[in-house]
């Protein structure tokens, strides 16, 4: 933990204290530690096991010292996570609001039960907090005005949000007179697992600023029908808001210098530097207008990315490489992975049905997936542990195996397996009898509940669910929903190693509030010897399409096709799970 991260924590507790009304003197003395440690000029963590550095810090006293040490020992306080747990994690959230401080958002509480910001704005609209003690409608108008600018500057969307509304955008224009190509740029084109604006870059010969046709361009992007406000309006450039309150930044550009402009917009901003400086080198300027000499400014490529990147001697890199992270020393040497594509993928096998929370039958994602050209899939349900969605016990696990292998049976062309998505329980064990497990053909053991076990316990837990030899992949290993809820932490490396020790692979599961492992895991994971497989967790036909985001993470994590096990023939995939 560095400093800033210790202070934050700090004040958080602060915060959460002052919400639970506790004593003044103890919510001050985490808020003077927060803030001596934000302004230290030294790291904590080189004195942390040192009593008397630590003590001459000013703010810092003896029960000070021990909380330091339980942060840097399990990444956390016990007070703060009593609070959470009363509170829930969105409390967090409701304190970054304007004109909501911790003794409004107690007196909310207090009277309703609730702290987070769906819930507080909901009250609001619903005027039920105007009536609190102290308050009046001036405060409740304060409060939503507050939870509205929040979500505007907080405002980041899951990739299938932003995807489709790009599509639909890019559909809209594609017909323009003196349009060419419309392009999603941005972290859109590479793929983050999170968007927060898109950038839609247009060329074509109607593209010349100060034409009639780049206005008429301009006054259609303006008349979108799912448009709610124009934020900015130039002559080659257009943003505005959609309805969903999501920003669009659209450029329109001539095809003579469409290249650099998509190199410069799609990023990312730590990709461009590293570029620019490459180019100065050579004595050569890179900006959205071209790669350009520096002695008399003559442009000398502008046209594609591909030029540019050859002019600086490099090879044309995907988008999904492009965040600074040692791609440009592997494209000079030439060694760039061949990313994995989603025609690489044979089959999915992690999906849902109508035995649990599914919406469609074995037979309806059977046809689903072979209409996409999968050579065959895995009917993975739930456990019972997962109650909500009516989980499978022994019993009734077994007769839908049956069930599985009738459908297999009838299907010419694509294969069904029969498989669980089983819980790991609290203790690491998972919830269906070994013999049960040992008669599917793809045992996908996930955590579902019990989050908030320290490091310790969740690591155990992890590892005791990899050692059962019926495991065949660990199912959103981390447990993140994105933009709703953390992953839980464990030691990765230890999980990881002890995986690819055993052959269970890793999941990167293709729903977008999860896309879990992320890049960054991914990239651990196989470093370390894992094998990773890549599903879309469908509960639903349609959903098999969402594959797509989860290559995307894994080309960010640059992962070929040779990493991840579902690229292989049916046969030969059962055989590296260990089945079959
Ligand atoms: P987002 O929207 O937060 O998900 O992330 P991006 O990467 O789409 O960022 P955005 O929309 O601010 O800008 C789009 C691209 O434009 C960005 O990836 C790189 C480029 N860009 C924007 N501002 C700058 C800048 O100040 N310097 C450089 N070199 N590039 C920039
Ligand atoms: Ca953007
Ligand atoms: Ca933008
Ligand atoms: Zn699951």
């Amino acid at each position: 933990m560095d400093n800033k991260a210790i202070a934050r924590m700090l004040s958080e507790t602060a915060d959460l204290l002052e919400i639970a009304g506790e004593d003044s003197f103890r919510i001050r003395s985490y808020r003077n530690a927060s803030e001596s440690i934000d302004s230290l000029p030294f790291a904590i963590a080189g004195i942390i096991a040192d009593d008397k550095k630590l003590l001459e810090i000013s703010g810092i006293g003896k029960g000070m010292v021990g909380h330091l040490r339980e942060m840097f020992a399990r990444g956390s306080l016990e007070a703060r996570d009593r609070l959470l747990k009363q509170y829930g994690a969105g409390v967090l959230e409701l304190r970054n609001v304007q004109g909501l401080g911790p003794k409004t958002i107690a007196l909310i509480w207090d009277a309703h039960k609730v702290a987070d910001l769906a819930g507080v704005e909901k009250l609001a609209r619903e005027g039920k907090i105007r009536t609190l003690p102290r308050m009046g409608e001036k405060a409740e108008q304060k409060i939503l005005k507050g939870i509205e600018d929040l979500k505007r500057i907080s405002g980041r969307y899951l990739i299938d949000v932003a995807d489709l509304a790009a599509q639909a955008l890019v559909k809209y224009l594609a017909a323009t007179p003196g349009v060419e190509t419309v392009t999603p740029a941005g972290s859109l084109r590479r793929g983050r697992e999170t968007i927060g604006d898109l950038d839609i870059l247009i060329t074509g010969k109607g593209c010349i600023e100060g034409s009639k046709q780049c206005e008429a361009i301009i006054e259609k992007v303006v008349n979108y029908p799912d448009a709610a406000e124009v934020l900015a309006k130039g002559g080659n450039k257009v943003s505005f808001r959609l309805k969903s309150g999501m920003q669009v930044d659209v450029r329109l550009l001539p095809p003579e210098t469409f290249g650099a402009a998509m190199l410069y917009f799609t990023g990312s901003k730590t990709h461009n530097v590293a570029l620019r400086q490459r180019a100065l080198k050579q004595g050569l300027t890179l900006s959205e207008y071209g790669l350009f000499r520096v002695k008399d400014e003559k442009r000398v490529v502008s046209k594609t990315e591909d030029e540019i990147y050859k002019k600086l001697g490099l090879t044309w890199m995907p988008p999904e490489m492009r965040e600074n992270r040692g791609e440009l020393d592997l494209s000079e040497a030439g060694s760039l992975p061949e990313l994995i594509t989603e025609k690489d993928i044979q089959g999915d096998v992690h999906m849902h049905t109508v035995a649990t929370d599914g919406k469609c039958t074995i037979e309806e994602m059977a046809q689903a997936a072979k209409d996409k050209g999968y050579k065959y899939i895995a009917i993975t349900d739930h456990s019972k542990n997962l109650a909500m969605a009516n989980g499978l016990d022994d019993k009734r696990a077994l007769a839908h195996i049956k069930k599985i292998r009738a459908a297999d049976e009838k299907f010419e062309g694509i294969r069904i397996f029969a498989g669980i998505e089983v819980d790991i329980l609290a203790d690491g064990s998972l919830d269906l009898s070994d013999s049960v497990l040992e008669e599917m053909d793809v045992v996908i053991a996930s955590v579902h509940s019990h989050f908030n076990q320290t490091p310790e316990k969740m690591t155990e837990r992890l590892l005791a669910a990899i050692a059962n030899p019926n495991t065949s992949i660990l199912g959103h290993p981390t447990g993140r929903l994105l933009l709703k809820r953390e992953a839980y932490s464990f030691d990765a490396g230890a999980v990881f190693k002890a995986a690819a020790r055993r052959k269970v692979a890793m999941e990167l599961n293709s729903w977008p509030e999860r896309l879990d492992l992320n890049d960054v895991h991914l990239r651990q994971a196989v470093d370390l010897g894992c094998k990773v497989v890549i599903n879309t967790d469908a509960h639903h036909t349609s959903h098999l399409a969402k594959i797509k985001y989860g290559i995307l993470q894994a080309r960010r994590a640059w992962l070929t096709k040779k990493d991840v096990l579902n690229t292989l023939p049916a046969a030969q995939f059962l055989k590296a799970l260990g089945r079959g």
